[in-house]
């Protein structure tokens, strides 16, 4: 069960999410932001829920709708809001922009704009972290369309044979642009295609944060005891189009309206409330509190240099042996930031091939 304070940890972090990305769309608007623009409006239950149940040293990456993913980590705001802008101070000096977030110092390897990129790359990062016997899991999320992609296949095979420690995480908001998932999808409740990986598939309310909360929980605690990945499906909704220049036609207002009625922020609100877990008061504390570092962060990403025009042509490549530039004490001078280390002598202890053939195989036998 998450205690009070935590449950007000959550509504902060998403009502930080929201304000964030709300501010994020009107920057756009003003043609601050430009390129491509996914908003997480309405899914912010699923990000806080998660990463609340995680810890420092897991991994998280997700697709392109990443921008309160470093957030809710603990990156800093004004950072990612000047990336954003494509400003010199953004994590990435500019260059990854609204799809390809990244921030190492909090876990958070990415941020990709191909749809279902990030399913084997998190296979890989899990992979790593057996291999190295490090007690960490990877948490991937993507969307309902991103299911259908080929390498979600040929990843949770392996994934499953060698028991990754990964949590794949689907966010089902219903649509991938203007399709609707049951419509180019003959099992469109996507955990239940789990079995046939060998794989454990379970589902939650991606609209209520201590629901997700406390699945993440017991999973990564399942994942943590060895015994392989898991496929988890968030039924979710955004509230927003798929990207700014959607209009939305394929659903109804109505439809919308229905949806908005789950709001993750107002159901905790409620729950707070009606338990008297908290006044109505303090609750607008925390909300105007984090409108203030919403609004900072625009201020310092409106303050920021775009980066020179001589950088065109760097940051391309990491060149063998160049040391890393951790982004806040590059920025903002930051003495505190935790880097990760890995060893290079470390002791194999995992037998890749497993030396016994299932049984099947071997009633078969080989030809
Ligand atoms: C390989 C690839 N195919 C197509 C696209 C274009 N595209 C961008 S987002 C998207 C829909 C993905 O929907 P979903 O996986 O449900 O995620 P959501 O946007 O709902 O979060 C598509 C088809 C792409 N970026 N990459
Ligand atoms: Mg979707």
């Amino acid at each position: 069960m998450a205690s009070t304070e935590l449950m007000l940890t959550m509504y902060r972090k998403m009502l930080l999410a929201r304000r964030f990305e709300e501010k994020a769309g009107q920057a756009y608007g003003l043609k601050k932001i430009q390129g491509f623009c996914h908003l997480y409006i309405g899914q912010e239950a699923v990000v806080v829920g998660v990463n609340e149940a995680l810890r420092e040293t897991d991994w998280v990456m997700t697709g392109y709708r990443d921008h309160v993913h470093p957030l809710v980590r603990g990156a800093d705001a004004g950072m990612l809001m000047a990336e954003l802008y494509g400003r010199d101070t953004g994590y990435s000096k500019g260059k990854g922009g609204s799809m390809h977030f990244f921030d190492v110092e909090h876990g958070f390897y990415g941020g990709y704009g191909i749809v279902g990129a990030q399913i084997p790359l998190a296979a890989g990062m899990a992979f790593a972290s057996k291999y190295r016997n490090e007690d960490r899991v990877t948490v991937c999320s993507f969307g309902d369309a991103a299911s259908n992609q080929g390498a979600l296949h040929e990843t949770f095979n392996m994934a499953a044979k060698w028991k990754l420690p990964v949590l794949y995480i689907v966010e089902n908001n219903k649509y991938g642009m203007g399709t609707d998932i049951a419509r180019v999808s003959s099992v469109p409740d996507i955990h239940k295609r789990a079995p046939g990986w060998d794989m454990r598939g379970e589902s939650v309310d991606g609209m209520d944060v201590l629901a997700v909360y406390e699945k993440v929980k017991e999973l990564t605690a399942w994942i943590r005891a060895g015994n392989g990945p898991v496929l988890l499906e968030a039924y979710t909704y955004r509230f927003r189009g798929h990207s700014m220049s959607d209009a939305a036609t394929y659903r109804t207002k109505e439809e919308v309206e229905l949806e908005k009625q789950r709001d993750p922020i107002i159901k905790l609100r409620q729950q707070l409330m009606e338990e008297k877990l908290a006044t109505e008061a303090q609750l607008e504390v925390i909300d105007e509190e984090e409108k203030i570092v919403v609004e900072k962060a625009l201020a310092f990403a409106d303050a920021s240099p775009l980066p020179p025009d001589s950088d065109i042509w760097t940051h391309g490549l990491v060149e063998d042996g160049e040391l890393d530039e951790k982004p806040r004490e590059r920025v903002l001078g930051a003495t505190d930031v935790k880097w990760p280390s890995f060893p290079t002598d470390f002791k194999v202890t995992w037998e890749l091939e497993p030396m016994v053939p299932s049984s099947s195989a071997s009633k078969k036998g080989v030809a």
